[in-house]
């Protein structure tokens, strides 16, 4: 019998197809993962089985010790409207917003999964940022992830667990390209995170493109994010 998680989930293909702009990388495999913007964004939905996720999501929300943190933004200092926790290797502190974050210890189940991603898709990750959000009133604003620390083609592979969530993402106005600057075609592209996907957001997509998880307010579970990253550490991103 098929288990559940091999099943396809008719209602996020439905949603990813109402975006126009998927389409199928290898026809062949059961759960082909879906590319997106020139195969910038590739997503597969299946990475966690359904009880893997929900059992990683029960340990995350107990074991880790979650903060509402102040950020700068527009000169002032805010609270983040989620709660946040960073991992990684003692060298991994990573900077944005005028928030200094020092890594802690990898929890076991965070470095098993580094370690599963280092060895299917060969890049290597040395921390990990972990987003909870209570509910569908917390939210990430648009951005890109494009500091400095992180190197000038980061990339970054982000898994969902719990409640499915609308990820977008939108052309930046200019985009700085070695022919010099050119406004980038197209308009919003959305994409709905299901529990146990994995997202890998690739080289260039952080220069070409803004992402944003908008607030969902008729979400009443929680979600948890992890987007591991590899963080060049302050000497040598200092030195470029
Ligand atoms: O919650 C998400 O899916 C994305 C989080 C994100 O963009 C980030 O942590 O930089
Ligand atoms: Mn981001």
């Amino acid at each position: 019998m098929t288990p559940e998680y091999e099943k396809p989930i008719k209602s996020t293909r439905n949603k990813q197809a109402a975006t126009g702009f998927y389409r199928y990388c290898n026809e062949l495999t059961l759960y082909p993962p879906l590319e997106l913007l020139n195969g910038q964004l590739v997503y597969h939905e299946h990475f966690l089985p359904p009880d893997e996720a929900v059992a990683l999501s029960h340990e995350l929300i107990h074991a880790v010790p979650w903060q509402q943190e102040r950020i700068r933004m527009m000169g002032k200092w805010v609270l983040q409207p989620r709660l946040t926790a960073w991992y990684g290797d003692p060298e991994a502190c990573y900077t944005y917003a005028g928030l200094i974050n020092q890594p802690m210890n990898w929890l076991a189940v965070l470095n098993k999964l580094r370690i599963r991603l280092e060895t299917e898709f060969g890049c290597p990750f040395n921390s990990v940022l972990l987003n909870l959000y209570r509910n569908g009133h917390d939210y990430m604003g648009w951005h890109s992830d494009n500091e400095r620390s992180l190197g000038p083609n980061p990339v970054i592979a982000s898994i969902s667990l719990g409640a499915e969530r609308r990820f977008s993402f939108r052309p930046r106005p200019q985009t700085v390209t070695a022919q010099g600057i050119e406004p980038m075609p197209g308009g919003q592209t959305d994409i709905w995170l299901r529990s146990g996907s994995l997202l890998l957001m690739l080289a260039g997509i952080q220069e070409a493109y803004k992402h944003a998880l908008p607030k969902a307010l008729r979400v009443s579970e929680p979600r948890i994010n992890l987007t591991f990253r590899h963080v060049l550490n302050e000497v040598k991103f200092n030195k470029r």
